[in-house]
């Protein structure tokens, strides 16, 4: 930045003058600049520059700052500054923290310029043990495979499954939230005290951890784990093509194995009846490689209909697991356009192979969002050219199960193309988890007024679409750090 003199250019006194020159020309912006390696004479500089322009600027941090400006400061550094000044002087406030060129900017026009997402430091604030500071969304936090807390975590999100059966999906995502925040914590939690004020975990889920903290196991959970209907759900929910509602109409009319289910066969969908012919199969977890070999045959039949097509291993296996229930692909194709048509030729061609067992397509519905007021702006989710299908896999080396014997297998696979410019938004929504992509829309939404979906980044402030070339820009227009995908485990 040339517009003021460096660090090493001691031109001005060593310390602005302690007290802020009244409201200035800008009542609802007061700056703070963050000292650290900028320097105590250039902060002095930079002080005298925008009090000079009429800006408020305050030496001391209190609640009142609304804008914190630092320089070479990356946000996790900032963020913890922020944490020691609001210790420090007992005050809140919720500042933007902002890089030097938001003021730069702003000394140029001579007022404090619009904040953009580009201005905003990205925060990741990392899982602090025990109390320390964790960002609340999932989407802040880096959150691996593995983490320390498996039994709170396993207990948790039973009772989100079975509020979930029940149709409370917000007291499901209460027990997601809580089981989230610890799966990020950098250690074994050792007892309810050490969780301090750690964000999104209420007063049932804490009891359900006290329980298991101190006990082993919860009462509650057990009782879940052992009633008719939770076990009822969870077998109907795991068949191909069976939401929770289906799930539940069929509890209701009485209805408790697969047996009683093949007896009314005439009513399940084509769908459901693949499902259940499937049902052995399906429910064995699909291993790292069976998805490679999947992704491979998908890949030789792109390069017979399309050479130049691209397929890419999306979902849990992207995350970093070795076991999923299904197969998540993205297909797409470097030049514009050349997508279209893509995956019901390269259905085909696996059909012609035999490796079909069954397939229900949906062609592209995309309409862009044109504005926040736009029929479908906030839901245009799930528009791309798609296949839920389940393919037949030869046996893989090592396979054990109940396709071994037979030499193939039945896996569940997903298939989904998107047009180049939307491939990073695919990518980012179909890599997961699914509270991980949740989190990120609702930050979206609440922290940056944008409609994050798998097609687009929409600005609602700005009025325009941001596009992006990759997920790390995705994640900078959010003016979020990035996560890669083997810590969006949420
Ligand atoms: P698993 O199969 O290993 O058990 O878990 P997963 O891979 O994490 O879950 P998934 O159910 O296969 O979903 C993977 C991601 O795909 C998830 O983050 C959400 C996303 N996804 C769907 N369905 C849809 C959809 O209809 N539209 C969009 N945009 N994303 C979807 O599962
Ligand atoms: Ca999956
Ligand atoms: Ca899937």
């Amino acid at each position: 930045m040339a517009l003021v003199p460096l660090k090493r250019r001691r031109r001005v006194a060593r310390s602005p003058p302690a007290e802020p020159p009244g409201p200035g020309r800008f009542p609802s912006v007061v700056l703070c600049l963050v000292e650290r390696r900028m320097g105590a004479s250039r902060r002095a500089f930079l002080t005298q520059l925008a009090r000079a322009k009429g800006f408020r600027v305050d030496v001391a941090y209190s609640a009142a700052v609304t804008h914190v400006v630092s320089e070479q400061n990356s946000g996790a550094e900032v963020a913890q500054w922020l944490a020691q000044q609001r210790g420090a002087c007992g005050a809140g406030g919720d500042p933007a923290l902002l890089d030097i060129g938001w003021f730069t900017e702003s000394m140029r026009a001579g007022r404090p310029v619009e904040i953009e997402p580009r201005h905003r430091l990205r925060v990741t604030v990392p899982a602090a043990p025990h109390g320390g500071l964790m960002a609340s969304y999932a989407c802040q936090r880096r959150t691996p495979l593995l983490h320390s807390n498996q039994a709170l975590t396993e207990a948790l999100e039973i009772l989100a499954e079975e509020a979930r059966f029940s149709g409370s999906e917000g007291r499901s995502l209460a027990f997601t939230r809580a089981a989230s925040v610890l799966k990020a914590l950098p250690g074994p939690l050792g007892t309810l005290g050490e969780l301090g004020p750690l964000p999104g975990i209420g007063e049932h889920s804490r009891r359900v951890i006290q329980d298991v903290l101190e006990d082993g196991v919860s009462a509650e959970v057990e009782r879940v784990k052992l009633s008719e209907r939770y076990q009822t759900m969870k077998l109907f929910t795991r068949i191909f093509g069976v939401g929770v509602k289906t799930a539940s109409r069929w509890y209701q009319e009485g209805l408790r194995t697969l047996a009683d289910l093949q007896v009314q066969s005439t009513r399940l969908t084509r769908q459901q009846q693949a499902g259940l012919r499937h049902y052995e199969d399906l429910s064995v977890p699909v291993g790292r490689g069976e998805a490679e070999a999947v992704s491979r045959a998908v890949q030789a039949a792109l390069q017979r209909v399309l050479p130049g097509a691209s397929v890419t291993l999306a979902g849990g296996f992207r995350r970093g697991k070795q076991h999923g229930h299904d197969v998540d692909l993205l297909l797409t194709h470097p030049e514009a356009g050349r997508e279209a048509g893509l995956l019901s030729q390269a259905m085909s061609w696996l059909e012609s192979q035999g490796l079909i067992l069954y397939q229900h397509s949906q062609e592209s519905s995309f309409v862009l969002c044109e504005g926040p007021g736009a029929p479908g702006a906030r839901d245009c989710m799930d528009r791309f050219e798609r296949c839920f299908s389940i393919l037949r896999l030869e046996a893989q080396r090592g396979q054990r199960g109940p396709g071994a014997a037979r030499g193939w297998k039945a896996v569940r696979v997903d298939l989904v193309v998107a047009p180049i410019s939307q491939f990073p938004f695919a990518l980012l929504g179909w890599t997961g988890s699914q509270h991980f992509e949740r989190e990120l829309r609702r930050f979206a939404r609440h922290e940056r007024k944008m409609v994050l979906n798998s097609h687009a980044l929409y600005d609602t402030q700005q009025d325009l679409s941001l596009p992006a070339a990759s997920e790390e820009e995705i994640f900078q227009h959010l003016g979020l750090e990035y996560v890669p995908p083997l810590e969006r485990n949420a």
